[in-house]
């Protein structure tokens, strides 16, 4: 057979490239089209920095810009904690700038709410309408009585700032739906949330976390340049076969809810075999007496019983970590919405770790290093006639005062308890779609007077909304200065500088708060350009904005470990906290205790939530770039369980719970235990505005019922007991 690669003429070519007709019929009329082509003047191309904003991570990036459009996105070397990394969501940005559906202009709700009827209205029309509204709650309901939700984002100080000066407590974020959890544990062991030295460290054991597909730099990177060139054995426990499970060189699908019990059985073998470094603990920690005491019953074979994982693994797993300490680790983790008891599940993390004596040490957890950034600060006005505290305060014990509890607030909301809320600024964030049980926060909408959400997309929460305004997205606005501290890729600091013009008639949230803050005689306090901001952030690294501009980020090469030397930790007893005094003093427990967590009978499943790397929450489902890779979402489960059911891959299937039901394709695997089921998030969109992910697979949130934390009110996402059914498709 002829090498066809090395025969195709000039005429096959034509052919192949459809450009044939042309050729034949009209070679003089193609010439002088190329003639033209090269005539023309070449495209004006420039490279800008900045920084993505397809998750929270800010990957450094250079915008390739030919005559004012975005042709494509690059990682900029010189940005350490991405380690020159762009990952597909990154590149798939150019797709969010340009999507059509797009928000373009204001829109006032002309039908019934949720209804999708909608009227474009000018600008100043919208924010006289929104500040008018503003200013009818605060009279009718007190400051207190307008709630502001705001997502993971540079702007989003405005809108907390804003909440200060209109008067409002109730602020909240996505955190009490992802991380508060794991933050209280480890804040109240170590007086402050490590970041991991992953790069460093010889032994990881990674439980609930999914680094190589929910990405977080550098972490996700590190542990691959740890694993292949530093010899790091990584050690999985996930009841997903995940493809951090894939790489890693141990993987224990352990029973969902069951890891803190896996967690005090190594601290039991550490322990009880004397594997920990005593004069390390005797200075640096307080109550291992305590704790030895405390982990007595929890044998390995204890564990072994509630988590499936054997016993002689646990003790193995223990005496390898402790062997390798202290550039050893549990992986601390980030998203810990997870169970009723995560805070101490994640505590047990925590304290593991402090047996290990990896605090402040190559390998181990290292504090926040110093960066230079400084903040704002402002004096709010204080208004004698307002409630005297969040709407959700005192609900649950250790919440945090400036993120509260979404999901208390809702039903605080919900109930006029202690007091109505009834006005709702979004900026955003997408809790119709990232906070569970979607049906209350639909009543929770209809409870309002009056809701205004700034976003870049019609997500469900606007689409529910009474004014819905459109935001610049990240590539066309100014943003103020951002800090990221932790690791030796870290101490930077990073800005957004407009790549193109701001497309539409799209504003920044910033932008939006000054103009209502000017209708609410609230200007004083907004009163500076984005520019002034970042000079008075950086005022004490002067060379930063410079360099920024430079470099597309700013480093301080500031100390990485022994930042602890010499220093207290911010704990009651100034010591790293094995045993908790101050949660003691509250009536919590000061050790954690394990509660097996309940099982679902033979005919139900637990419900998990989790990442994939091609796919951001609710924000990329209608990505069309992302859409190409990720169409829908499916429903994991085992081919046993799937058996015993009649349901064979690709059938349509039936999963409900107590808050709703929904109906996707199953996807029968065996990358799952038996006992549970997964989908992944930010499908089903109500919005119609959304035409990728409307009536796309199913909502997640439909289905997952609202449990909390007992300790900081995080949702708890994975306590969700479902039935699986067959629909005759
Ligand atoms: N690609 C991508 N990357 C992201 C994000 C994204 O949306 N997409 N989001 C970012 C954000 S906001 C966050 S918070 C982080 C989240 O990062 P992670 O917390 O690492 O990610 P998740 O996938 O939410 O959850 C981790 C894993 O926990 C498993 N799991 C469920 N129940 C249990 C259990 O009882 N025990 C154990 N051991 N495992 C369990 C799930 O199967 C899942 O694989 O990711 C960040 N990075
Ligand atoms: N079912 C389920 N629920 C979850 C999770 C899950 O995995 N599954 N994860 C939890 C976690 S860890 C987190 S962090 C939270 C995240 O919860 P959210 O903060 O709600 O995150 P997203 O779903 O990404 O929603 C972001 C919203 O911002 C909009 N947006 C994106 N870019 C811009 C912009 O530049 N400007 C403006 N104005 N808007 C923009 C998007 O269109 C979208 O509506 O969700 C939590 N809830
Ligand atoms: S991890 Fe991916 S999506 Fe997130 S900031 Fe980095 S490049 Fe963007
Ligand atoms: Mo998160």
């Amino acid at each position: 057979m002829p090498d066809t690669r090395h025969t195709l003429s000039r005429r096959d070519f034509f052919k192949a490239s459809g450009l044939f007709a042309a050729g034949a019929a009209g070679g003089a009329a193609l010439l002088g089209g190329l003639r033209r082509a090269q005539a023309a003047p070449a495209p004006q191309w420039e490279s800008k920095f900045s920084a993505c904003d397809m998750c929270f991570n800010k990957c450094g990036l250079i915008a390739r810009v030919e005559d004012g459009v975005v042709k494509k996105l690059d990682p900029n070397p010189k940005f350490l904690k991405s380690r020159g990394m762009l990952c597909a969501r990154g590149n798939a940005g150019v797709a969010q700038v340009y999507d059509p559906d797009r928000l373009k202009y204001p829109l006032l709700r002309a039908g019934g709410r949720g209804e999708g009827k909608w009227k474009r209205i000018p600008w100043d029309e919208a924010l006289d309408m929104a500040a008018q509204k503003m200013k009818e709650v605060r009279e009718k309901y007190l400051p207190c009585g307008h709630l502001f939700s705001a997502g993971t984002d540079l702007h989003s100080q405005f809108v907390g700032r804003f909440a200060e000066v209109y008067g409002s407590f109730n602020v909240t974020s996505h955190e009490s739906l992802c991380l508060v959890s794991n933050n209280r544990a480890f804040l109240d062991t170590y007086g402050e949330v490590p970041f991991a030295d992953v790069l460093n460290s010889k032994y990881i054991v990674m439980a609930g976390a999914n680094r190589f597909e929910a990405l977080v730099t550098p972490d996700s990177m590190d542990l691959m340049t740890a694993m292949r060139e530093n010899g790091c054995k990584l050690v999985v426990l996930d009841p997903r076969y995940t493809k951090t499970a894939a790489l890693a060189d141990e993987w224990h699908p352990v029973r969902p809810g069951t890891d803190m019990a896996f967690m005090l059985a190594l601290a039991h073998v550490i322990i009880t075999e004397k594997l920990y470094d005593p004069e390390w603990i005797e200075q640096k920690t307080y109550g291992i007496e305590q704790l030895a005491e405390h982990v007595k019953p929890y044998t390995p074979e204890f564990a072994a019983d509630e988590c499936g994982i054997p016993a002689g693994d646990i003790a193995r797993i223990a005496r390898e970590l402790a062997a390798a300490a202290p550039a050893s680790m549990i992986y601390p983790g980030r998203r810990s919405s997870d169970y009723e008891d995560s805070t101490q599940i994640r505590r047990a993390f925590a304290i593991v770790n402090a047996l290990l004596g990896n605090w402040d040490r190559p390998g181990g957890l290292l504090a926040a290093r110093a960066v230079g950034l400084k903040g704002v600060p402002f004096d709010a006005p204080w208004y004698d006639e307002n409630h005297e505290d969040r709407i959700d305060a005192g609900k649950v014990p250790m919440m945090f005062e400036h993120e509260g509890s979404f999901l208390v607030t809702r039903d605080c909301v919900l109930a006029e308890d202690p007091y109505p809320i009834k006005g709702w600024l979004v900026y955003k964030t997408n809790p119709m779609g990232t906070a569970p049980n979607r049906k209350k926060t639909i009543e929770m909408m209809h409870k309002m007077d009056f809701v205004t959400v700034i976003d870049i997309a019609m997500s469900d929460t606007a689409w529910f909304a009474d004014l819905v305004l459109p935001s610049q997205s990240y590539l066309e606005r100014e943003d103020p200065c951002s800090g990221l501290q932790g690791s030796v890729a870290c101490a930077c600091v990073v800005k957004r500088d407009p790549v193109i013009a701001p497309l539409y008639e799209s504003r920044s949230c910033f932008d939006i708060m000054k103009g209502l803050a000017n209708r609410l005689e609230l200007g004083e306090y907004f009163d500076f350009t984005i520019d002034e901001y970042r000079q008075k952030q950086t005022r004490d690294i002067p060379e930063a904005l410079k360099v920024m501009d430079r470099d597309g980020v700013y480093y301080n090469p500031s100390k990485v470990y022994g930042i602890y030397d010499g220093k207290i930790y911010k704990t009651l007893s100034q010591k790293i906290e094995l045993y908790n005094q101050r949660y003691e003093q509250m009536g919590l427990d000061p050790l954690p205790r394990y509660t097996a967590p309940t099982r679902p009978d033979k005919s139900r499943f637990r419900l998990i939530i989790g990442r994939n790397a091609l796919v951001t929450q609710t924000s990329t489902a209608n990505n069309p770039l992302l859409h190409q890779l990720v169409p829908t979402n499916t429903l994991w489960i085992n081919p046993d369980s799937a058996r015993s059911l009649g349901i064979a891959d690709g059938d349509l299937v039936q999963v409900a719970s107590g808050a709703g039901s929904q109906e996707l394709r199953a996807e029968v695997t065996d990358r799952i235990r038996s006992d549970t089921v997964y989908m992944l998030s930010g499908f089903n969109t109500l919005s119609t505005m959304q035409h990728l992910s409307h009536g796309n697979g199913a909502s997640i949130n439909d289905i997952l019922e609202d449990d909390y934390d007992a300790i900081t009110g995080n949702a708890s996402m994975h306590t969700t007991f479902v039935s699986v059914t067959r629909k005759v498709a």
